[in-house]
């Protein structure tokens, strides 16, 4: 009798245990911070897979390698342009404020920017 009450007890504080973990799973999740003055990038969606934290002060970049034409999501806290170079000379160019993100970015803008620059476009 007394092991029963125990089994019971255990299991009332694991339910305890278990519900606020799987809720705040279930809430959407939002950017994780980026610095003042940057705009972190992710290859992949959801914020995850290799990362470069672009600053506007260090001006007009190419992306990196592994970021060319494979952006997944991003957090902006700076004002910039992204660019995509097209072959014939012109080029399409996308504004980003700060506060702005995207956690799913690879079928649009992000699958084509080569290039980030400081303020708008
Ligand atoms: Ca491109």
């Amino acid at each position: 009798m007394k092991l029963r009450s125990w089994s019971c007890t255990a299991v009332l504080s694991l339910t305890a245990l278990l519900v606020p973990a799987s809720g705040a799973a279930a809430a959407p999740a939002g950017p994780p911070p980026c610095s003042g003055g940057s705009i972190c990038f992710w290859s992949k969606e959801g914020f995850s897979g290799d990362t470069w934290e672009w600053t506007a002060n260090s001006g007009y970049r190419d992306m990196p390698p592994n970021l060319h034409d494979h952006v997944g999501s991003f957090n902006a806290n700076t004002p910039a342009c992204f660019i995509d170079y097209h072959g014939d000379g012109t080029a399409e160019r996308r504004t980003v404020n700060p506060g702005d993100w995207r956690s799913r970015y690879l079928g649009d803008f992000g699958g084509r920017i080569d290039a980030v620059a400081p303020g708008g476009c």
